[in-house]
């Protein structure tokens, strides 16, 4: 039997070029001459994306003739980056497109990063979702991504003055090479109106209907032996334009309706932190929902005739409760327009439906307005009720697992009620869930909770960003860990290796200079290369912590110019992440890193010493710039909050050493890593429930953390803000009377361990050693095997490779 990777055509590199020159002349319609670098870019990904098609069409029909089970992960987020090196490097077509490229006399680095970074996404739960689509390319697992395709990702971050601004996105102002529209996929949504019954049959009749319109994109495999279909849906009016209104000269009344559905697919929203009740937002759940079930149900219709087999042949995963509407949407469908009677249809929806849980936050849960549910989605609303009471009949104890609650629709607990399965995404999280949110409907359905722990695609995450590593992985283990990264244990006995141990510091270094240039370039400044690159890199949140991080900083300020001529370790803090626009909290937390940071920098006793970087707008493209670069990877968040964290992983993976709590998946990390070989501080998530329970109190720790007391007063009294000396009077009175997440409670030992990894700087071989455990030693944090594990305890489907 054919492989389907036999079917990517060697592509000898005369016909490469001749397809880019092809692709330049009568697809981009330009002349060498005349071509600008996105000309030239456009070409190339036609050129690549055509050596896909072959493995994406056989895909399909294999999957179609075998009937295999497919499975489909509704996300309302992918925050895929760049494509085009990525499937260079996926079909190992580097080496050839370089020298092709640099003989049309075009820079081949610049052509790569011409490309905008698809920011279809906020952070984690994004970022999970792209890393997902490849691994089940990878293991060959039939799978679709169903999305939004936003015409505004997450907006552009510059600071003015320190403090964030934003800027709308605009990924697709150029054209988007690797999408192919779907006109003839396309199905209307319908929002608000009424329901007639008649009898036991209900009859929804929307008051106003948009076109959901699919958007293809092929996901290729590793060596392109595998491709699946990430489909996003945009929105479009029925009809374009009204005549009438032009006739009479209002224009503006005749664009209207297109303004209007067009809104529903025009921008993410930007808050990752708080579930605020908007109904463009509830549009948007919906929209894309209803537009996945309705091709879903589509596709298994048109080679199956029985609804009630369903759940054999599809699996739907639910990436958080963005998309919990469609287990009422599913029972609607099999219910109104294939005549199930309720409780068969609920059964087979269930037996289709799988959610994730990404937060315990109370504050990002969410919940929609039972008023606002049943004006903008009636019959659902309706239907929800049912499924409460349904539900409510079949337990004991039914007050306590209501879904609607207090005006309010639930939607975690709708999707735990309407899966199959529901997960976590690391082992505590996982637990905390069962014992928290989740306790009562846990013990109703003991077996529905599992856990998954996430992972990261080694493809992007190590093989792609880091050329200097991959190089002497491959020299040293071969090249098989790519898609087995627990081939990487390969390693561990070279930890004690001197000669490799060199090499694989000379590659860190390598990173590390790679991005000292490129900050030199971007920003104008100049970092020393060898000093220690401490690296914090996510969204900007209260739990997270950049606070504590940066109070750190000052307190060193602090120590190093009272004691100048102690071995401190020459450090570098970067800071990387974007905060919600409306997070005031977290935009304060910003401004503060600039001031501090300024402070500091312009301190002639800290060079060589302490710096502070912080380069706006860190996104997918950054992120691989920074993570091969990193030595010390910070995940400080107060214990119990960070569900797993992945830039955890993809850090370590790449050779730096983790400082962080025992939280999410850091206590998976600090297992497989090794104790010696990762920096674990401060209060476990079990003491902090106790320690809030007793009634905490941050006066008592600051009074008996002289460095600690010592920043505050000197923030409160405007030493980092002489221009405005009461800035951060409301910060620092937070951290002194509440400090919801525990700043001052961990502080302490927060700089002892810091102290100690002072320590462990100076000892350079210590230091790579350890590094070189962490890389050998991450091989289980494959996203490759957390799909493998979705598939076997969640999925029940199969995987090809
Ligand atoms: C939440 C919300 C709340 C409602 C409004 C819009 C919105 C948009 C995004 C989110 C996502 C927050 C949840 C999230 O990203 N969780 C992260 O998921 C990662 C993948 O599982 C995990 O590693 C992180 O620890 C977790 O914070």
């Amino acid at each position: 039997e054919a492989k389907i990777q036999d079917l990517v055509p060697e592509p000898d590199a005369a016909a490469l070029r001749r397809s880019i020159e092809y692709h330049l002349k009568y697809t981009t319609g330009k002349d060498p001459s005349a071509a600008t670098l996105t000309d030239w870019r456009l070409a190339v990904s036609r050129a690549v994306r055509d050596l896909v098609i072959a493995p994406w069409f056989e895909t399909t029909q294999r999957v179609y003739t075998e009937d295999q089970k497919r499975v489909y992960y509704l996300s309302m987020e992918f925050l895929i980056g760049r494509l085009l090196e990525d499937a260079i490097l996926n079909l190992g077509l580097d080496d050839k497109l370089r020298s092709i490229v640099g003989n049309f006399d075009v820079d081949y680095a610049a052509l790569l990063t011409d490309e905008p970074d698809a920011a279809l996404g906020n952070g984690g739960l994004g970022r999970l979702a792209a890393c997902f689509m490849d691994s089940m390319s990878t293991v060959g697992l039939a799978a679709y991504g169903y999305g939004i395709r936003y015409n505004h990702g997450l907006f552009r971050q510059s600071f003015e003055n320190g403090w964030q601004a934003e800027e709308a996105e605009d990924w697709l102002r150029q054209t988007h090479p690797w999408e192919f529209e779907r006109p003839e996929a396309h199905y209307p949504i319908g929002f608000g109106g009424a329901v007639s019954v008649d009898g036991a049959k209900a009859t929804w009749t929307p008051a106003e209907t948009v076109l959901a319109v699919g958007y293809d994109t092929p996901v290729p495999g590793w060596r392109g032996r595998w491709s699946n279909t990430l489909r996003l849906w945009s929105a479009k009016p029925e009809r374009e334009f009204d005549l009438e209104p032009f006739n009479r000269g209002d224009y503006m009344a005749a664009a209207a309706p297109s303004v209007l559905a067009e809104t529903i697919s025009r921008v993410l929203y930007p808050d990752d932190t708080t579930a605020q009740g908007k109904e463009l937002r509830l549009k948007q759940e919906y929209f894309f929902t209803a537009a996945s079930l309705a091709d879903i149900v589509r596709r298994f219709l048109a080679h199956h005739d029985d609804v009630a087999k369903l759940p054999q042949s599809i699996a739907i995963q639910l990436n958080d409760t963005h998309p919990a509407i469609a287990c009422p949407e599913l029972v609607r469908l099999l219910m109104d327009h294939h005549g199930q009677p309720f409780e068969t249809a609920f059964e087979i929806a269930r037996g289709c439906l799988h959610y994730t849980n990404h937060t315990l936050m109370p504050e990002a849960l969410e919940r929609w307005p039972t008023d606002l549910m049943g004006r903008v989605l009636p019959r659902h609303m309706a239907l929800i009720e049912r499924i409460d009471d349904h539900h409510a009949k079949s337990v004991k104890r039914p007050e306590s697992v209501k879904i609607l609650d207090g005006g309010e629709v639930r939607m975690g607990d709708l999707a735990f009620i309407g899966a199959r399965r529901v997960n976590g995404v690391s082992a505590l999280h996982t637990e905390l869930m069962k014992q928290t949110v989740f306790k009562d409907l846990h013990e109703l359905h003991p077996e529905r909770v599992v856990n998954q722990t996430n992972g990261v695609t080694p493809r992007r995450w190590l093989y792609n960003c880091n050329p200097a590593l991959r190089s002497l992985l491959n020299d040293t283990i071969g090249e098989t860990w790519v898609t087995d990264l627990d081939r990487l244990e390969a390693l561990l006995p070279l930890a004690d290796d001197t000669a490799f141990r060199a090499r694989f510091a000379a590659a860190k270094d390598t990173n590390k200079r790679r991005l000292a240039d490129h900050l030199k370039h971007s920003m104008g400044i100049t970092l020393d290369p060898t000093a220690m690159f401490d690296i914090q890199i996510k969204r900007i949140h209260e739990y997270k912590r950049q606070l504590m991080n940066i109070l750190h900083a000052a307190a060193l300020w602090n120590a190093i110019r009272q004691n100048p001529e102690k071995n401190w370790a020459p450090r570098i803090k970067i800071f990387g992440g974007k905060a919600a626009p409306g997070y005031v909290m977290a935009k304060l937390a910003i401004k503060l890193i600039n001031d501090i940071g300024a402070t500091i920098n312009k301190d002639p006793a800290m060079a060589g010493r302490l710096q502070i970087v912080y380069p706006p707008n860190y996104n997918v493209s950054m992120a691989e710039l920074l993570i091969p670069a990193a030595d010390l990877s910070e995940q400080i968040s107060t214990a119990g909050m960070e569900a797993s964290g992945t830039g955890n992983m993809k850090l370590s993976v790449n050779g730096a050493l983790t400082v962080g709590t025992l939280d999410g998946a850091n206590i998976e990390i600090g297992e497989a890593v090794g104790s010696d070989n990762i920096f674990i501080f401060g209060l476990t998530a079990a003491e902090v429930a106790a320690t809030r329970a007793a009634g905490y109190d941050p006066a008592s720790h600051i009074a008996a953390e002289p460095r600690l007391a010592e920043i505050l007063e000197q923030i409160a009294s405007g030493a980092f803000s002489p221009d405005d000396p009461g800035r951060y009077t409301d910060l620092v009175t937070n951290l002194r009377e509440h400090d919801w997440f525990m700043v001052a409670a961990d502080f302490s030992s927060y700089w002892d361990i810091q102290s100690k990894i002072d320590e462990a700087w100076h000892d350079r071989d210590g230091w790579h050693r350890s590094a070189v455990l962490n890389t050998a030693r991450m091989g289980w944090f494959s996203s490759d095997r957390t799909i493998r594990g979705y598939a076997r305890d969640i999925w029940n489907a199969g995987t090809a490779y």
